[in-house]
């Protein structure tokens, strides 16, 4: 395998750090550049031409003729497909196994991060606090713990007990459920201990530190992404 040259648009999300989460632990070399979100960097015409939906994360492979990747769960497969021979985090021949990954990868990015997503703006970033609709969000977001709890159990990991492309992409997300208003998730034991073995991986908590400080813990920079947030709603609510 050549050695890969890829750079990395990002800016510390739960979102960007998927990927540099994955690249890591595929330990892959890449550049990490910081979009600056704030200045809407994001909407720039050479950025549009990465990510024509003008979010991060995105990639461009310049072992591929600058070959553009946006959508975190693309990339993380496309990054597994071309970067991953040893099938660290997909595997590739026996195909029921690469299913069952590819299931809890889809899971997280069409029920997890929506969810949070929907729930950190409701009960976060909209000055108006509606509580039906934090409820409902919550609701929402611990039926899905339930079922990842539950499939968590006497396992490791969600797919074939080895670490995969599944925890990758989930474990950024799901570590910052007090964030999303699910302060305790002792009553999901199977998915609070996932957490926490997923804490002790090395490559994983470098990832979560591109391309600054890891943002839960960085109030900052929280600060920063949540006045952005905020500001979208004064345009779309004319506040
Ligand atoms: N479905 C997309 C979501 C990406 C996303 O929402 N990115 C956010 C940061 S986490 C963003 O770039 N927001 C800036 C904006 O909307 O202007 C993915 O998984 O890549």
């Amino acid at each position: 395998m050549t050695t890969p040259d890829i750079t990395l648009y990002t800016y510390g999300t739960q979102n960007g750090v998927k990927i540099s989460i994955i690249l890591e632990e595929l330990g892959i070399p890449y550049k990490a550049k910081q979009i600056e979100l704030v200045k809407n960097e994001q909407y720039e015409p050479w950025f549009l031409k990465i990510n024509p939906n003008s979010k991060i994360p995105a990639i461009v492979d310049h072992n591929k003729d600058d070959f553009p990747v946006f959508e975190s769960t693309a990339i993380a497969i496309y990054l597994c497909e071309n970067y991953d021979p040893e099938e660290k985090l997909l595997p590739k021949n026996d195909l029921k196994l690469r299913s069952q990954v590819i299931q809890w990868v889809m899971f997280e990015a069409s029920g997890i991060a929506p969810a949070q997503g929907q729930s950190n703006i409701y009960c976060r970033y909209l000055p108006e606090k509606i509580p039906f609709v934090i409820n409902n969000c919550a609701k929402e977001i611990r039926r899905l713990y339930g079922v990842l709890n539950k499939s968590l159990e006497g396992k490791e990991y969600l797919v074939g007990n080895k670490f995969t492309l599944a925890d990758a992409m989930s474990y950024p997300v799901i570590r910052g459920h007090a964030f999303s208003g699910v302060e305790s998730i002792d009553e999901f034991p199977n998915l609070k201990a996932w957490i926490e073995r997923i804490d002790t991986r090395p490559a994983t908590q470098k990832g979560l530190n591109v391309p600054v400080p890891d943002i839960m813990k960085n109030p900052e920079k929280l600060e920063e992404y949540g006045n952005l947030i905020q500001s979208y709603f004064k345009d779309r609510l004319n506040m």
